[in-house]
């Protein structure tokens, strides 16, 4: 049995999506701007793993977008909300529905693992009208842990009865891919963004630029 397991945000759903009344403000910058809040966003997943201090994902992301404001000295709070919706109701990358329609009717099952809340994972796929291909949408406020802790790809097991063997995992962020190729799983690196890969000791499975090219 083949059971594919995929990553949230930044491999089904975009959370670099251009926003006009960012770029308003801070022009060219408006792009550091988002790589600022989404590294923000990881390096407090990380700490607070390390420090178990875990918090729910949607308010991690809302603490990065805070600092990542004060940072480059944007108020607005109309922005501000703006910004969180990319997250709470993410838009799909455009090849998912199409991957996604492809790998149900061969027979394959599908979850989702992710960082994300369960309102947040749930309000994403509703929204894409993507919901009917899941099995599972696993999130890390189950085990209080994020991504890469070998507990939160754990948990895929500890729902779905399958073997390591049999998952293919497939992540567009290249430490996840390490994370999980860490934990034994096939891992495939969607490199959307055309990036070397991370320097940990551990390879993907495969590396492809999007999802279609599986
Ligand atoms: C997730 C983050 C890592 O969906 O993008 O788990």
């Amino acid at each position: 049995m083949k059971v594919l397991i995929f990553d949230a945000y930044g491999t089904l759903f975009n959370v670099k999506m251009p926003i006009k009344a960012l770029e308003n403000i801070l022009g060219m910058e408006s792009s550091s701007f988002l790589d600022v809040w989404r590294q923000k966003t990881l390096n407090y997943t990380w700490l607070r793993t390390l420090m178990d201090a875990w918090l729910p994902f949607d308010k991690v992301v809302e603490d990065a977008l805070n600092y990542t404001l004060e940072h480059f000295r944007v108020e607005d709070e109309a922005l501000r909300m703006e910004l969180l919706h990319v997250y709470l109701d993410p838009v799909c990358f455009p090849e998912v529905e199409t991957f996604l329609q492809t790998h149900q009717s061969l027979g394959h099952k599908m979850a989702i693992l992710s960082n994300g809340s369960p309102q947040m994972l749930n309000m994403g796929v509703v929204q894409n009208n993507i919901d009917g291909y899941f099995s599972g949408l696993f999130s890390s406020n189950e085990v209080r842990k994020f991504k890469p802790s070998p507990k939160i790809y754990q948990l895929v097991h500890e729902h779905l009865a399958i073997g390591t063997d049999d998952v293919i995992f497939f992540s567009s962020n290249a430490w996840d891919v390490a994370g999980a190729s860490n934990f034994g799983w096939k891992s495939i690196w969607v490199n959307r963004n055309r990036q070397p890969f991370d320097h940990l000791g551990l390879k993907p499975w495969r590396a492809i630029y999007d999802l279609l090219e599986f």
